[in-house]
C-alpha cells in the first residue's frame, strides 16, 4: 500500500530502527484500529499496533496489516518493554503530539528522532475508498440540508435547529456530528463560529448553518447561509459578492497551485468589491479524518494542491453587529482541477 512506502522512506530517510506513532487521528490512518487507546510501532521490515484486553479482538482484525501486540502494563511501559526487546535505538516520533512526560521517559532509553507533520503530509492524498467515504459523508450533509430547508421556521431557536439536523444526519448513517455546528442567525451571523445558542430565528434574517457528518471515520464540512421571509440589500449583496468568490475559486483552482494563490482567488474578488477587511479567514483547509487538516488555502500557504487531495472552499463576508455570509463545499482536486463533493444548492434561498 502507498501509505505503507511512504512510510518505508521516511523511516530510511531519517535512519530510524522504528516509527512510534501514538496520536488517534495517525494510529488510525496507518492501522485502521478505530480504538481509544493503543501504539502503533513500524520498523524496517514489520508493523505492530499495541492496545490493551478491551481491543484485543478489534485490534487483530481491523488493523489487518500489523501485528497486535497485547498491553500488559501502562501503554507506554508497554511501548518501552517491547522497543527494547525488539532492540531499537534509535526511534522516530510525532514532534508535536508527544507530551513532555512521555518525551522524558522515552529519552532516557532511544536515540529520539523528532518528525512533523510527516504523516498529516501522507495523509493529505487521499485513496479513492477515502474519497468515496467523504463523498459519502458530504452526501449525508447535502440531504440533511434538504430537510432542515423544510423543517425551520420563524421563532425556532438556533438549537432546535441543531438537534434535528444531527439527529436527521444520524438517521442517514453518520455516526455523528463532524465538529461542533455553526447555526447562526441575523447579527450572530457575524461571528464566523457562532455555535448554536437560545437565540430565536426571526422573520429578515439570514442564517448560516457550517455542519458536516462523519461517515465511517470521514468528515464532510459544509456551509450554506438562507434567508428567514425576506433578506435586505445589503445582505443580498453580500451574499451575491461571497457566491462570486466561491463559485470562481471552485472554478479556477488547479493542481500545483500554492495554497496562497487560490485563497487570492477569492480575496481578491472580496477585496475588489470593497469586502476585504470583512473577510478574517483563510479560504480553506484539508479535510479527511479530522475536518481539518493540511493543506492549508490561506494568504500564507505555501502547500501546493495536488491531485487527491481534498479540500474545502469557504469564503465569507461578516459584518459586525449585522450578520454575515459564509458559503462552502467540499472539493477533490483533480488532474482537471476541482471535483465538487457537496451538490447543495448555492442560489440564495429564501424560506
Ligand atoms: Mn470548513
Amino acid at each position: 500500500m502507498i501509505k505503507f512506502e511512504k512510510v518505508s522512506a521516511l523511516i530510511e530517510r531519517n535512519n530510524l530502527d522504528a516509527l512510534l506513532i501514538m496520536s488517534p487521528y495517525n494510529r488510525r490512518y496507518l492501522s485502521e484500529f478505530t480504538g481509544s487507546s493503543g501504539a502503533v510501532i513500524i520498523t524496517k521490515d514489520s508493523r505492530y499496533l499495541i492496545s490493551d484486553f478491551r481491543y484485543k479482538a478489534q485490534g487483530a482484525a481491523e488493523a489487518r496489516h500489523f501485528d497486535f501486540v497485547l498491553q500488559t502494563k501502562g501503554l507506554l511501559d508497554s511501548v518501552m518493554e517491547f522497543l527494547q526487546e525488539k532492540n531499537i535505538k534509535t526511534l522516530g516520533f510525532e514532534g508535536e503530539h508527544v507530551n513532555f512526560n512521555t518525551y522524558d521517559q522515552l529519552k532516557k532509553e532511544f536515540e529520539l528522532v523528532p518528525l512533523s507533520g510527516e504523516i498529516e503530509k501522507i495523509r493529505m492524498y487521499k485513496t479513492p475508498e477515502e474519497v468515496e467515504l467523504i463523498r459519502k459523508a458530504c452526501g449525508i450533509a447535502d440531504e440533511a440540508y434538504d430537510h432542515i430547508l423544510k423543517y425551520i421556521r420563524p421563532g425556532m431557536s438556533e438549537l432546535e435547529v441543531q438537534n434535528e439536523l444531527e439527529s436527521y444526519m444520524r438517521k442517514l448513517g453518520a455516526s455523528g456530528s463532524s465538529f461542533d455546528m455553526i447555526v447562526a442567525s441575523g447579527y450572530r451571523g457575524a461571528l464566523p463560529h457562532g455555535s448554536a445558542s437560545g437565540k430565536i430565528i426571526e422573520s429578515g434574517e439570514m442564517v448560516t448553518l457550517d455542519f458536516g457528518a462523519y461517515y465511517k471515520g470521514y468528515a464532510s464540512d459544509i456551509t450554506r447561509t438562507f434567508g428567514v421571509g425576506s433578506v435586505s440589500d445589503e445582505m443580498e449583496k453580500i451574499y451575491s459578492i461571497v457566491l462570486d468568490a466561491q463559485t470562481s475559486s471552485v472554478g479556477e483552482i488547479k493542481t500545483g497551485m500554492t495554497g496562497q494563490a487560490a485563497d487570492k482567488i477569492a480575496r481578491d474578488i472580496i477585496t475588489e468589491a470593497g469586502f476585504g477587511e470583512n473577510f478574517g479567514h483563510s479560504l480553506g483547509h484539508g479535510l479527511g479524518l479530522e475536518v481539518h487538516e493540511m493543506p492549508s488555502i490561506s494568504k500564507r500557504s505555501e502547500n501546493i494542491l495536488e491531485k487527491g487531495m481534498v479540500i474545502t472552499v469557504e469564503p465569507g463576508i461578516y459584518l459586525d453587529d449585522i450578520g454575515g455570509v459564509r458559503i462552502e463545499d467540499d472539493c477533490l482536486v483533480t488532474e482537471l482541477g476541482l471535483e465538487k463533493l457537496s451538490r447543495s444548492s448555492k442560489e440564495l434561498f429564501i424560506i
